[in-house]
């Protein structure tokens, strides 16, 4: 019980939109459970940039800090800040919070929901059984090691990134997965890696190893992340715990997304060691970005944003009668048929953003 302070960072492009339809839902639940939620809004990505000069403003990071959980939206896809030119990037908002929040550990559920089965491309007979959770490392990898830039040299210009790991790193992301996957049914981990190109994969796998020995319960197996690619479609269903690092977690969730039927569909959650009066401090986002080619259409998908709360709900505020009840609430919607237009499927009723929304929030 108590008040729960939830930061609340829509962003650009459909973030607002599909935030809006996660505020509506989690007013919803604030009705009928009796909780008070505390939610204080402040601007990230090209919206900061614009309004406060950076990607992310000081105020807003001790705004995130003094909160139990932070709701994101999506930050990016705005052409003026993309050039190889530009001094500040949106996505610096999110790899601030990521960084010094210390928020290492991205879960990516990717169930798909039955009624979902036939919008997939692949299946429904070989989607059936799929329950899988990518844990992507967050806060190191390509994404952040240095030197990374481009610069010039007598024979022209040339870039350089630096995918670098230390053993603590990877020790603590793949002790994570395997501390989820006891609370699985399949209670399997597989780590990703490539490590037949990478030094990095090369030292994932040794310490992957090493944890796997503390975990005798757990079924584990290395995999190439190019054969992950590929397994991901052929039998999704053997997955239980995929470990891996920053950029192949973001590729390969790109890729399950299509499992549950959209990128609309994906939830996350960012999760540290810090905890709160209420739970453990995470940030919650969708996994897709700001689709500024759908943006202000009410065509967007609120679920991943939906769901995002959910995980919220459930991880940051310790409330799990609370969080079943908005991913029942997103089931029996999907159930009667509502679907956004990136769910098209003959005999289904396509609603917009909002009315999505609103259905959930009924329901
Ligand atoms: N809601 C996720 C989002 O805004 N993604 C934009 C993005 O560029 N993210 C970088 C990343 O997560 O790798």
């Amino acid at each position: 019980m108590g008040t729960y302070k939830i930061a609340v960072l829509p962003g650009d492009g459909i973030g607002p939109e599909v935030t809006t339809q996660a505020l509506r839902v989690l007013e919803r639940v604030g009705a009928r459970f009796g909780h008070t939620f505390q939610t204080t809004q402040a601007l990230v990505g090209a919206a900061a940039i614009e309004a406060e000069g950076d990607a992310i403003s000081d105020a807003t990071m001790a705004l995130c800090q003094e909160s139990d959980a932070i709701l994101f939206g999506a930050v990016g896809g705005v052409s003026r800040y993309e050039g190889p030119n530009s001094k500040v990037q949106p996505e610096r908002a999110l790899f601030r919070l990521r960084k010094e929040l210390e928020l290492f550990a991205n879960l990516r559920p990717v169930r798909p929901f039955k009624a979902l089965l036939n919008a997939s491309t692949l299946k429904p007979s070989i989607l059936e059984g799929t329950d899988l959770l990518v844990v992507r490392e967050l806060t190191g990898g390509i994404y952040f090691g240095k030197p990374s830039e481009i610069r010039q040299t007598p024979h022209g210009l040339e870039a350089i990134d630096t995918l670098l790991y230390s053993e603590g790193e990877i020790e603590r992301i793949v002790r994570t997965a395997f501390e989820l996957a006891r609370g699985r049914t399949k209670k399997k981990v597989t780590s990703v890696d490539k490590a037949n190109v990478l030094s990095s994969s090369r030292l994932w796998r040794r310490v992957a190893e090493r944890v796997a020995a503390d975990y005798p319960d757990i079924t584990f197996e290395h995999l190439l992340v190019d054969a992950c690619a590929m397994h991901l479609i052929r039998r999704p269903a053997s997955f239980d715990v995929i470990v891996t690092e920053n950029m192949f977690g973001d590729i390969l969730t790109d890729e399950a997304s299509m499992l549950a039927g959209s990128m609309g569909m994906l939830p996350s959650a960012s999760l540290g060691t810090r905890q709160t009066a209420h739970g453990t401090f995470g940030l919650y986002e969708p996994i897709h970005g700001s689709a500024p080619d759908i943006a202000g259409q009410n065509k967007a998908n609120p679920i991943a944003s939906i769901l995002s709360l959910a995980m919220l709900l459930r991880h940051s505020l310790s409330l799990e009668a609370e969080a079943q009840a908005v991913e029942r609430a997103v089931e029996q919607v999907i159930d009667a048929g509502y679907r956004t237009e990136d769910l098209q499927e003959a005999g289904t009723t396509i609603v917009g953003t909002e009315e999505m929304g609103r259905l959930i929030a009924e329901a």
